[in-house]
């Protein structure tokens, strides 16, 4: 089963990641992994790092010949900015100029700060920006060419920013095809719908003028399982409890709604249910409010997840606070910031949803190589076809 572990501060000298148990004989492209991390450094309300930034990362160990060997593949992503910190920073002697003592409601510098008994908050949020993020959406890239090898394909797109929504009717047919992520790619948030792409940058222009940020809700469409993954035997092999966890763990995730979600509460059971046919030698469902998820495991249908994302607690105009000096009411810290971070986070999202379903892959077809994982694959593949 694939594990993974992510290091770095935000403005510290690199970022580095290791997945362990990746199995061996995958062919990887490493183009495809660094666009990955472009991606998530798009999005119209993103601030001024991401034009210092030219997220790339170097593989350290796991990869010979371009194909993984099984061992665990280790990375680094060098901080471009880290060349501006250099003494704030350092591993080495020194004290900070310029220590942090004003936390941002939101943010997890208060607790943070009295769990680890710090008296400077930088010491908090170093590790607690969603800078981290960057060596998910690496893992991510590399569960996703796993994926690919059984035709497991991860979209996502972004439905709503502040009060800006997408409307439903406009995306429909888009949401049908292979095509999500390559029209997403193209709207500065995400969004499909041109209408609403265009009033979410003005929503977004207008909020930061107002020294304000946003928050907002993005979709992930999981498409080409097979059904079957997951598990109903056991409460922590269930696979939307395992979907939920990881999104959930994305920083400033605050709502993670599988399907038709908390909008099923208002619908009776015999209209909420999706309707069980045999056509054309295979069973079929002609809704899908379950969001391809029944009794923790894929039902072969689309797993569709909405995420929401609460506003940026970084303030230019910040909020009443504390300082945890002097105990005097001052306004909170700022320093530099996005306005939204929501349209990165939709491929953010789809990282993090990679490797829960990658797992789901290895824990029910094997995880040595990928011979041996493609053939448990295919023989299930023509057993179920006859069920
Ligand atoms: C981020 C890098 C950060 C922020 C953002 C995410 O860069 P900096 O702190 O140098 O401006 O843009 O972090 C936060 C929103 C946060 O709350 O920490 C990135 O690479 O995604």
């Amino acid at each position: 089963m694939i594990r993974y572990l992510t290091a770095g501060e935000s403005h510290g000298p690199a970022l580095t990641g290791i997945i362990e148990g990746f199995p061996a004989n995958l062919k990887i492209d490493m183009d495809v992994v660094n666009h990955e991390l472009f991606r998530r450094q798009q999005g119209f309300g993103r601030g001024g790092r991401m034009k210092i930034e030219q997220d790339r990362i170097e593989v350290l160990s796991g990869i010979r010949f371009q194909k993984t060997l099984g061992s665990p593949i280790s990375f680094i992503l060098h901080n471009r900015d880290w060349k501006n910190w250099q003494e704030e920073m350092t591993s080495g002697a020194g004290k900070s100029q310029q220590p942090i003592t004003r936390p941002r409601p939101g943010h997890a510098d208060l607790s943070g700060a009295l769990k680890y008994d710090f008296d400077d908050i930088r010491n908090v949020l170093e590790r607690s920006s969603a800078r981290e993020t960057a060596m998910r959406v690496a893992v991510g890239a590399f569960a996703k060419q796993l994926l690919a090898a059984f035709h497991i394909r991860i979209f996502s797109h972004v439905l709503q920013i502040g009060p800006v929504k997408a409307d439903p009717n406009v995306i429909s047919d888009i949401l049908k095809t292979d095509e999500i992520n390559t029209l997403a790619d193209r709207s500065p948030v995400r969004c499909l719908d041109k209408t609403a792409s265009e009033e979410m940058v003005q929503f977004i222009r207008r909020t930061k003028q107002q020294g304000d940020t946003a928050g907002g809700i993005m979709q992930i469409i999981i498409r080409g399982l097979p059904p079957g993954l997951g598990s109903y035997v056991h409460w922590d092999r269930k696979l939307d409890a395992q979907l939920a966890y990881a999104l959930m763990s994305i920083q400033a995730v605050k709502g993670v709604e599988i399907g038709a979600g908390f909008g099923a509460a208002e619908k009776t059971g015999s209209r909420f249910q999706d309707e069980i046919f045999y056509e054309n030698d295979r069973y079929v469902r002609k809704t899908n409010n379950a969001g391809g998820i029944e009794g923790g495991m894929s039902t072969g249908d689309d797993i569709v997840i909405q995420v929401m994302k609460k506003p940026i607690p970084t303030l230019m105009k910040p909020l009443h606070s504390v300082d945890m000096k002097s105990k005097e009411p001052f306004l909170a810290h700022k320093e530099r910031s996005d306005v939204t971070a929501v349209p990165a986070c939709s491929v953010i999202t789809e990282a993090a949803a990679a490797p829960v379903i990658a797992n789901a892959v290895l824990e029910k077809f094997g995880s040595d190589t990928m011979e041996d994982i493609l053939a448990a694959y295919q023989t299930y593949m023509e057993r179920i076809k006859n069920k």
